[in-house]
Formats: C-alpha cells, sequence, structure tokens
C-alpha cells in the first residue's frame, strides 16, 4: 500500500462549480448520472483532470457533449484521469453502483432496506467519479428518483425544490444546497421514516424547520435529540455568535454506521445510538452522549462545513475544534462550576485511557500528521481529542475574550474556504497580537510532553519557586522533540486548605487563585512572592494542558489536596495519585506473593469523601472510581493484566467492607423518585448511587443481592436497571435469570440488546469460550457494526484480564475476527487491530502470543489497507 504525505500537497488541478447529480435508487443497480462544470485552476501546472472512483461500474462519459471512448482516458483501480482536457469542462458520467452488495457502509448503502450515504472522508469516490478531495467546493443540485412506497421519504442536502410522481409507482424530489460544499459533505437518504419536527425562530427572528427522521417504532425517542439541536442552536448563537445558515435542519437516524454521526451539510445522519432515547431504554450516558453528538454535528456547520480542510491532514482543524465546542457546549448545559469541572474530569479520563496510550504507541501521530496510508485509521483520539486540548490551551493561554477574537477572524478570513491548522493558529495569534509560533510544535510533534515540578519555599524571602522541566518521549520518525508552547495552571494551598492570593510580580499586590504559568523553554523557574507560609502547590489546574505532570507529592500533601482543592479536577487528581500509588504496589505484591494490605489513611480519605455533602454526587462518584486496568497498565514497565486485576479488586474489596454502613447510607440517600429525568443533579445521584451498588455487590451477602434484586425488577429507567444488572453479573451471583429475562424486555430495542452483549463481554467472569457462545446467539451479527463493537471491542479492550489469557486463545480470537470483519468492513476491522497496539508492553510470554496473532492477520492473504496499516505499524 502507498504512502501518503502531506508535504506532496498539490492544488486540485480542476475546480469544480456544479455538481448536478441524478439518482435512479435500486438496492441492486443504481444508477448515478453526473454532470459537473470544471474549469482549470490557475493555481495548478497541471492540464490533466484526476477523477477517483471506487467499485464503480462506468457507464458512459462525456466532455464537452462528446463521448470519450476508452483510450481518451485512464482508468486505475481508483482514478479516471483525462489528460491535456480543454480549460472549461463539461463532464457527463454515468456509474452503477450495487448499494445493498455496500457492507463497508461507505458510499451509498442499504440498512435495514432504506438508501444511506456516508461520504466522509472518501465515500463519494464510491458513488461517482469525482476529484474527492475536501479543497474542491462546488454547488450541488440532486434529483432522487425512487418507489415510493418503498421510500417515501427522499432527502438531500439543502433546500427542497420540487418534487412529484414518476408513474409506475416511482417519485421524485429535486433538493438544491444553496453553500459550495466539498463531496464528503455530500448525503443522501431515500427511506421509509418519519419525522419529529418544529419551526424555530433563531435569534435573529428567522424561523427554520427542524426535522429528527427515524423508523416509525422510534417516535417515542427523538425528543432529546431535538431538545438537543435547539440547545445547540441557540448555544452557538450566544456563545460565538454563529447562526444556522440554512431554512432547514435534518437529523436522520441509522442503525448500521461505521461512526457516531455525520455533519453533512443540512441533512446530519447518525448512528441510532446518538438519536435514540427516553427513560426506559436509554442511560444517562446515552443521554449526554446524545446532547454531545447532535451539538457536534451542528457545530460542524460552522467549523467544517463553512470552513473546511484543505486536505486530511488538516483534519484536526475542524475536528479538534469542535469536540472543543461540544465540549463546552455540555458544560455551559450544566451550568454551574462543578458541573463543568465534572465534565472536564471526564475529559482527562479519556484522555488518559485512550490518547496517552495511542501516543506512545506504533500509531502515534501528531495532531496534524505528515502521513497515511488510509485515513479512516485516522480518526482517532489525538485527532479528535488532543486536538481539542490544543484548541483549549489558545483559550487557556487567550482568555475566553481572546478565544473569541480569533474565531471571529478565522471566519472573517477563511468562510467558504478550505484552509490549514496553521490558518486557524494565525487567526488566533493575529486578532491577540501574539506569537504563537512555538505553540506550531502541538501540531508537528507526536507524544505526550512530561512535565517535571520541583519546588522551593524560601521562608526568609517568602518566596516560593516552581521549576518546570519538559521533555517528550520519542515517537516514529521524531527522534528529538523541542520544547512545547505549555499553559501550566497553579495555585498554591495554605495550611487552612484555602488559596493563597498569588503574585509572579514583586509589586503586583493583587493576588489571584489560579496563575497560568507559560513553559516554553526546557527548564524554567516561576517565582511567587510574599507567601506567607509552606504551600501545597496545586499544578496543572483543569488540566491546563495533555501533558504527564510529575511531581514528588508526599502523601500529606495529596490528601491535603483532596480534601480542600479549590480546584476540584485537581482534587480529583490527587485521589487518582493516591489511589494510583497503592495500586501500582498491591500489583508487585500480587505478581511477586506478598501479602496485599490497604493503608487506613487512605480509606479514612474515601470516606470522608463519601459522605461530604457539600459536593456533587457527581464529582463524588467520579472521586471514588478507581484508576481503570487500563490506565493502571500504561503506569507499569511490564504489564501483568491479571495482578493488576487482583491488586484493583482487592483495593475495591477492602473499601467495600471498610465502608459498608457509608455505602448503604449513600445508596439510599442519592435515590431518585418520580418522573425521570436525565439532568445533570440527577444523573449524579443516581451515578454515585449506582457506584455504591457496585461496591456492595462485591462480595455480597443476601442484604445487598435482594437489594440489586429489587433495584432491577422496579427500576424506572435504563440506568437504574442497567446498573443493577451490571453490579450482579460482576458480584459473580447466578444471574441468568435477570439476563433472559432483560433480554426478553428488549429485544425489539436493537440499542438495548448492545447493552445486553456488552456488559456480558465486559465482566471479568466472561472467558473468550463464553464470548464465543454469545456469538451464537440468534441477535449477534458481525455486520451491524454496533452490535459487533457491543459484544468484540467491549471483549477486547474492556476485559482485559480475559483479553490477556495467559494461554493466547483470546489474541486467536481477536486475529480471527480482525479477518472475518475485514472481508466486511474494513473500518471497523481496523478499529478492532487497534486492540493490540500496547503489545509489546506486556510479559515476554504475553508477547510471543500476541506477535503471533499479528502476524497471522498481517499474513492474510486479502487485506484491506485499513488493517494492513494498523497491523505493520505493530509489527514495525
Ligand atoms: N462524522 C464524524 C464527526 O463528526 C467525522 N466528521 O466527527
Ligand atoms: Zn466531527
Amino acid at each position: 500500500p502507498q504512502t501518503i504525505f502531506r508535504k506532496d500537497y498539490l492544488p486540485p488541478s480542476y475546480l469544480v462549480d456544479t455538481v448536478e447529480l441524478g439518482f435512479d435508487l435500486d438496492p441492486a443497480r443504481t444508477i448515478v448520472a453526473s454532470r459537473v462544470t470544471l474549469r482549470h485552476n490557475p493555481a495548478s501546472k497541471s492540464r490533466d483532470i484526476v477523477l477517483h472512483g471506487e467499485a464503480l461500474e462506468l457507464v458512459q462519459l462525456r466532455l464537452n457533449g462528446k463521448t470519450l471512448r476508452p483510450g481518451q482516458y485512464e482508468l486505475s483501480g481508483s482514478t479516471l484521469t483525462i489528460r491535456k482536457a480543454p480549460l472549461a469542462v463539461v463532464l457527463e458520467i454515468e456509474t452503477l453502483t450495487a448499494p445493498v452488495k455496500n457492507t463497508t457502509l461507505s458510499g451509498l448503502y442499504v440498512s435495514n432496506g432504506n438508501f444511506f450515504t456516508q461520504c466522509e472522508a472518501e465515500g463519494f469516490r464510491r458513488i461517482t467519479y469525482f476529484p474527492d478531495r475536501p479543497d474542491v467546493m462546488a454547488k450541488y443540485t440532486v434529483m432522487l428518483r425512487a418507489d415510493k412506497a418503498l421510500y417515501p421519504v427522499l432527502l438531500s442536502n439543502g433546500n427542497l425544490i420540487e418534487q412529484g410522481e414518476l408513474g409506475d409507482g416511482r417519485h421524485y424530489a429535486k433538493w438544491e444546497d444553496p453553500f459550495k460544499k466539498p463531496s464528503y459533505l455530500f448525503a443522501l437518504v431515500a427511506a421509509r421514516l418519519v419525522c419529529q419536527e418544529e419551526r424555530y425562530t433563531l435569534q435573529s427572528g428567522r424561523e427554520v424547520l427542524l426535522q429528527v427522521w427515524v423508523e416509525e417504532g422510534n417516535l417515542d425517542k427523538t425528543d432529546y435529540a431535538m431538545q438537543s439541536l435547539k440547545n445547540s442552536i441557540r448555544w452557538d448563537e450566544q456563545r460565538f455568535g454563529l447562526e444556522l445558515d440554512l431554512d432547514r435542519f435534518m437529523i436522520v437516524a441509522v442503525g448500521d454506521f461505521n461512526m457516531g454521526a455525520m455533519e453533512n451539510k443540512g441533512l446530519n445522519i447518525f448512528n441510532t445510538k446518538f438519536v435514540l432515547a427516553n427513560s426506559r431504554v436509554a442511560t444517562d450516558i446515552d443521554y449526554a452522549g446524545i446532547e454531545a453528538v447532535v451539538g457536534h454535528e451542528y457545530f460542524h456547520n460552522w467549523t467544517g462545513n463553512r470552513v473546511t480542510c484543505r486536505d486530511w491532514f488538516q483534519l484536526s482543524l475542524k475536528e479538534g475544534l469542535t469536540v472543543f465546542r461540544d465540549q463546552e457546549f455540555s458544560a455551559d448545559m450544566i451550568g454551574t462550576d462543578s458541573g463543568r469541572a465534572v465534565t472536564r474530569i471526564d475529559q482527562v479520563r479519556t484522555l488518559r485511557q485512550a490518547q496517552f496510550p495511542e501516543d506512545a504507541g506504533p500509531m502515534a501521530h501528531p495532531v496534524r500528521p505528515d502521513s497515511f496510508v488510509e485515513i479512516n485509521n485516522f480518526y482517532t483520539v489525538t485527532i479528535y481529542e488532543k486536538g481539542a486540548e490544543v484548541v483549549r490551551m489558545y483559550q487557556t493561554l487567550l482568555g475566553r475574550d481572546g478565544f473569541r477574537k480569533g474565531m471571529d477572524l478565522y471566519f472573517e478570513r477563511h468562510d467558504g474556504q478550505a484552509v490549514e491548522c496553521d490558518d486557524f493558529r494565525a487567526a488566533m495569534a493575529d486578532a491577540n497580537g501574539r506569537d504563537l509560533g512555538q505553540f506550531e510544535r502541538w501540531y508537528s510533534q507526536a507524544g505526550t510532553p512530561v512535565v517535571r515540578a520541583e519546588t522551593n519555599y524560601d521562608a526568609i524571602a517568602r518566596t516560593f519557586d516552581i521549576t518546570l522541566r519538559q521533555h517528550c518521549p520519542a515517537s516514529a520518525g521524531q527522534e528529538h522533540k523541542l520544547p512545547f508552547h505549555i499553559p501550566v495552571a497553579v495555585g498554591l494551598l495554605g495550611a487552612d486548605g484555602r488559596d493563597l492570593a498569588l503574585s509572579t510580580d514583586a509589586k503586583d499586590r493583587q493576588g489571584q487563585a489560579t496563575v497560568v504559568l507559560e513553559l516554553t523553554g526546557e527548564e524554567q523557574t516561576f517565582r511567587f512572592h510574599d507567601i506567607a507560609e509552606r504551600p501545597t502547590p496545586s499544578i496543572l489546574r483543569d488540566f491546563s494542558a495533555p501533558v504527564v505532570l510529575e511531581y514528588d507529592y508526599t502523601d500529606a500533601e495529596l490528601l491535603h489536596l483532596f480534601s480542600h482543592d479549590s480546584d476540584p479536577v485537581n482534587r480529583w487528581e490527587a485521589g487518582q495519585r493516591l489511589a494510583m500509588e497503592r495500586l501500582l504496589k498491591l500489583t508487585t505484591a500480587v505478581a511477586t506473593g506478598k501479602p496485599l494490605a490497604l493503608d487506613a489513611t487512605f480509606i479514612a480519605a474515601q470516606r470522608a469523601l463519601l459522605v461530604d455533602e457539600t459536593l456533587d454526587p457527581a464529582f463524588r462518584e467520579l472521586a471514588l472510581i478507581l484508576p481503570s486496568e487500563t490506565i493502571i497498565a500504561e503506569q507499569m514497565e511490564v504489564v501483568e493484566p491479571q495482578a493488576i486485576h487482583s491488586a484493583r479488586q482487592f483495593m475495591r474489596r477492602t473499601l467495600a467492607a471498610a465502608l459498608k454502613p457509608e455505602l448503604l447510607a449513600q445508596y439510599h440517600a442519592n435515590q431518585t423518585p418520580g418522573a425521570y429525568s436525565p439532568d445533570a443533579l440527577s444523573a449524579g445521584k443516581r451515578a454515585l448511587k449506582n457506584l455504591a451498588l457496585s461496591y456492595l455487590l462485591i462480595a455480597p451477602q443476601e442484604a445487598e443481592l435482594a437489594l440489586a434484586r429489587q433495584q432491577f425488577a422496579e427500576a424506572g429507567n435504563m440506568t437504574d436497571r442497567a446498573a443493577a444488572l451490571v453490579a450482579l453479573i460482576h458480584s459473580g451471583a447466578e444471574v441468568g435469570e435477570h439476563l433472559h429475562s432483560f433480554y426478553q424486555d428488549f429485544e425489539h430495542e436493537a440499542l438495548v440488546v448492545d447493552k445486553w452483549f456488552a456488559m456480558q463481554a465486559a465482566a471479568p467472569g466472561t472467558d473468550v469460550a463464553a464470548v464465543r457462545k454469545l456469538m451464537e446467539h440468534p441477535a449477534f451479527t458481525l455486520k451491524n457494526p454496533n452490535r459487533a463493537r457491543s459484544l468484540i471491542f467491549n471483549f477486547t479492550n474492556g476485559n482485559p484480564s480475559q483479553f490477556h489469557a495467559a494461554d493466547g486463545s483470546a489474541y486467536e480470537f481477536w486475529a480471527e475476527h480482525v479477518i472475518k470483519l475485514d472481508a466486511l468492513n474494513p473500518q471497523v476491522a481496523a478499529r478492532l487491530a487497534r486492540s493490540m497496539d500496547r503489545w509489546r508492553r506486556y510479559t515476554p510470554a504475553l508477547q510471543a502470543h500476541m506477535q503471533r496473532a499479528l502476524e497471522r492477520v498481517a499474513a492474510h492473504a486479502r487485506l484491506s489497507n485499513d488493517v494492513l496499516e494498523v497491523v505493520s505499524k505493530a509489527l514495525a
């Protein structure tokens, strides 16, 4: 396979002004006719028109009215080239595709009898021959024709300008998108669907039509998506002054979908998982996911669609920025400082769970990669979540108002253009008169920087010095890294737990609780003046940069921060550090057969936090969740998954036994009687209550089992019902009947059946044989990505002690299913392939098994580029 390099970028030889598409939709044989007007791009020396095309049958090709015969154009497996073309060209192309056979879910495909498209990143080329690259932006008109009884709803981007009957049972609809767009934002839907719709008035007074389209049986699950859409529209007006630019905005839900959702102009297509919710079938986490993803895709309308990417190396330009925007939206929707902090803690957990490992593994890449084989492999936590951290750092450095100025300038300069990450950075810098030259390294250098802090208190001079040193481990192709521009937010706590007033300038008397230090060198010392007592430093408040902070905290300091830090993120962080230190020692003790013990100080601190009614339940829940097995593994030189699991289980068991009365009290105190509401406070209560339940169900007595069974039977919402079932499964009690009744109740709710598979896949009692057995269940299929992920991915990524079984049997299972999935859907297969990323960090015996499994996949004769790239990089 061919590697594509960012440095090889060339502007398109031809630009496209208009695209007219005609579809005669038929599952087995869809005819696509396109009429494209092109003109030579003065910025290009080439006069060759290069069109992309995959899995297409070319029926007809005309250039300026004349049919081209083979020989007058060159057809390769993936391109159609017309050499020495005239300056102005009209191409008319007719192609054939078979959507029903398209299991890749990229391009035009059929899901549950309906037609959908997915064109990002390079799916449009599976619909027609076209210069399928984001820097070619054009105006689209689309004519859809299909059987009216089977496909009563015909949708595409923009505005519906005409519809009618065609006779012979067929009908048509003509859509026109008033905005220029790249081909990856094209979409169509032809389906039997119904919608919830609403007229909504923008702040400017203009009225728009909002629709959420679903299958008929799901019309009772669209309220929250609609509400989230309205909230998103209002939020973007208020926070960024950005208005919906269309008269009509549609969301369509589809059950077979590779990603979470897609921001096609005016016609967002969503995985059902991020649309459908009512209290019976969706959990609090599902509700939060719907709000975030509806927001995310809506916000793309400006950050992605109005201003798009020049090339796919710039993907984080739109994704990092849009994740940041959806994060801020979710935080603002909660509205309280502590609620905002809870969302921030969740973001930090995601980074540590997934992004830091990626950044230290074989698929490590900068936020703006230099090369790739398959772009679909680069829709990663680095591009998305680290990209969002990079955007957040602008706001931390420039302030909210400064960030807004930068956004305004970005749109002023680039509306309607396809641009680069550097253009965004320049807008931020220029709008604020700042030099952000060094900041560029966040885009070009991979790896997680390590910031090491040392402090010195001088009681006589009343100064406190913080010395920060940074380094970044080498990654593939990047041996030596240059220093990053790192905002490090710092506060100092006095002995009473209160923030000291800080000034970094000896003359400044106006103290602040938190100051942002800017670390730009390899080592810098920052001095705080007029510090009357030796403080406890709270460093990297609000996780002000995506780095690993090393500081030799004493237990006493961590306990002080855990009890008092005014910054909730660092308060939580202190608890995580206390737990991590102990978990690592316990893991070593398990591995070397030493006795296990947990100190009373730690238990007392956990108890105090659990019962602290001044704190949000949501915060307490997060503070009591121990670092995951994956995060613990990342701290170890040589990973022993079973030892980690035993150590963490020991800690949970010990805490559960010691805190039993308090856990029980919190269980009862955090009930949420009455009608279900997904608001943050209620969700936080349920989260704390269900965390308490999960603790109470470790080595449970009959009374605790009865509690869980009662909750399972009487729960008025899916959050409580699923939590009770998970607690019961993890307790090791007999749960066959519960699993059976849960399945019976929800067998027609695909998203709940996914949960049913997922909770079994991730249970520590589920070994690979049990997973294979579950795969025989009639409801299991590899063809549906949600279903495949629910069982297989939740086992390989969510059940480390079983996935890493000593005999390597689960690795063989992994290899077998990467290969099987690859034949159906390379994108999903390549995600599964990533489960083996960190294989070199395990014990030699496990490594040997993993290498064999990787080699087995790599040696398979017909691999997609997607999987090939992942396994070759893993083995390299
Ligand atoms: N649909 C994906 C997202 O919204 C890719 N753009 O992030
Ligand atoms: Zn996105």
